[in-house]
């Protein structure tokens, strides 16, 4: 089983991402007399079957350490390799967003969230499609907790 998840393509989906939240601000921009022939490439995203839930932690949990286990629950869709362009609305992979940071991408439902700094975070888990982008609507789920020391 070989690590498909590269350096490289952390970065593209932390661009990805970037991206999309500055389209979120400024949308509506477009005329309305522009002409529909024009192929959209990144409308139109498919909504996603996936039913997703952050198992652990729990929303309000205190963590001690350096480390919490995540834990998470999927359903209706499966994971494959981000490899892809073929966009399925039951197929995809998981985001895992710290404190609005992309932290990782991944096919596990189980994670290891290490070098936890003491106070509180947020942790969000988006089940995004085979090109890192996200369903309409998003497949997303938050749970903030706190680290003690
Ligand atoms: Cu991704």
């Amino acid at each position: 089983m070989s690590r498909r998840f590269t350096r490289g393509a952390l970065v593209t989906a932390a661009a990805v991402l970037a991206l999309g939240a500055s389209a979120c601000g400024g949308a509506g921009a477009s005329s309305p007399s522009s002409s529909s022939a024009t192929p959209t490439i990144s409308g139109d995203r498919p909504a996603s079957t996936a039913k997703l839930s952050i198992v652990t932690p729990t929303n309000g949990q205190i963590v001690h350490g350096t480390t919490a286990q995540l834990k998470v629950s999927l359903k209706g869709a499966k994971i494959v390799p981000a490899t892809s362009a073929t966009i399925v609305p039951d197929e995809g992979h998981l985001h895992v967003i710290l404190d609005d940071q992309l932290s990782s991408m991944t096919g596990s439902t189980t994670q290891l969230l290490s070098n936890l700094a003491p106070g509180q975070h947020l942790l969000k888990v988006e089940f995004v499609a085979a090109d890192h982008a996200p369903f309409d609507p998003r497949v997303i789920a938050a749970a903030a907790f706190e680290v003690a020391s």
